[in-house]
């Protein structure tokens, strides 16, 4: 699938099979991995995923929260109590991320 596009890989995401797809990069089933945003904290704060990968936050705080990347390369938005919201990670490197409500939850996702 490596000459799937990226525009077109993040179309297909949205409509609902991410598990099913093709990595863009490998061939290989991409992922998706779950943080959960709990008591103030991002659970697991520190997560390895592969190219191509999704990482979806769901929010279990009565408070919102955000995943904003500090290079604000990308944003969850505001999630509220239950809500989730899905990024997927073309490129390899490490991503660090914060709450834009409640600057000391911070995490990081690091893509191989
Ligand atoms: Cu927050």
């Amino acid at each position: 699938m490596s000459s799937i596009t990226r525009r077109q890989f993040g179309g297909v995401l949205a409509a609902g099979c991410a598990g099913l797809l093709l990595g863009a990069r490998e061939g290989r089933a991409a992922t998706t991995h779950q943080i959960e945003i709990k008591s103030f904290h991002f659970k697991p704060e520190r997560l390895v995923i592969k190219a191509g990968d999704t990482v979806e936050w769901v929010n279990h705080d009565i408070a919102p929260h955000t995943a904003t990347a500090d290079d604000k390369s990308w944003d969850t938005k505001t999630l509220r109590k239950n809500k989730s919201g899905s990024i997927t990670f073309a490129d390899a490197g490490t991503q660090t991320y914060y709450c834009k409500f409640h600057r000391k939850m911070v995490g990081e996702i690091i893509i191989e």
